[in-house]
């Protein structure tokens, strides 16, 4: 139906919502049967690109120069990485360091999260390695104490690492604590149910499907509504000092 150019999606100085209703699919270089749509990227102002890819059966992503993570949202593909071959459903993430050779191929229409990062190395800390795992194997951990609002950090914390990854489940009534302002942006995408995000001086109603990004120091807060848990999975920059890529 023709929704009269309403939609919830909105462009802020420091956040982005975007619904799927205002989603653009395009086709970035060597990919084959598979579609991008990109939420995020330096042409905002973020330091990080993400965005989801939606596989035909037998799609491919094409090359990248940075490091990638991937979280597949539904179908399965298979993660072709030092000379082994790991198939991942639903669930299941990768990480694929810099510089490291890979193939991600679909063998069932399928949709991932992807998230790229140009790597920033620390002298004299090892590169992280490569790392093939599901959602399911992670512990997760209550947010200051409070069991309604579980973490599950999907990369290992350590300073070799200079992004997070994790996802966080609400239960409906369950909010962040406290009004959070820092340093490190955010990529989000809502996996499942919805509620309520405060971004900068706005409230939005955010669902399932939506894509969030907040910039540094965005005033953030988010409490779940409804009657089943609401998740999402949250991307951060981590472990580097804030002069870090500053010109001299
Ligand atoms: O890790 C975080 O900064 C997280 N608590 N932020 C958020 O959920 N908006
Ligand atoms: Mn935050």
């Amino acid at each position: 139906m023709h929704n009269l150019g309403q939609t919830r999606s909105s462009h802020g100085s420091n956040h982005l919502l975007l619904a799927a209703d205002t989603f653009v699919r395009t086709t970035l270089p060597g990919m084959t049967k598979c579609l991008a749509v990109v939420h995020v990227g330096p042409a905002l102002g973020a330091k990080f690109t993400e965005y989801t890819a939606e596989f035909q059966s037998g799609g491919e992503l094409g090359y990248t120069p940075a490091q990638r993570f991937l979280y597949v949202t539904a179908g399965t593909v298979k993660v072709k990485v030092r000379g082994e071959q790991h198939s991942l459903g639903a669930r299941g993430y990768a990480y694929l360091p810099e510089g490291m050779e890979h193939q991600v191929i679909a063998t069932q229409a399928s949709r991932t999260i992807v998230i790229e990062k140009c790597y920033h190395r620390l002298e004299s800390t090892p590169s992280p390695q490569a790392i093939i795992s599901s959602e399911e194997a992670v512990s997760s951990h209550p947010l200051q104490d409070d069991p309604g609002l579980q973490i599950k950090c999907l990369l290992p914390d350590k300073m070799s690492f200079d992004f997070a990854v994790n996802t966080m489940v609400y239960q409906p009534g369950a909010s962040l604590p406290m009004v959070e302002m820092h340093v490190m942006e955010h990529g989000l995408m809502m996996l499942e149910g919805g509620g309520i995000y405060r971004l900068d001086n706005s409230w939005y109603p955010v669902t399932a499907g939506d894509f969030i990004w907040m910039g540094p120091w965005c005033p953030q807060w988010f409490g779940a509504l409804g009657k089943a848990a609401a998740k999402y999975l949250i991307y951060k920059d981590a472990n580097r000092h804030p002069l870090a890529g500053a010109q001299q």
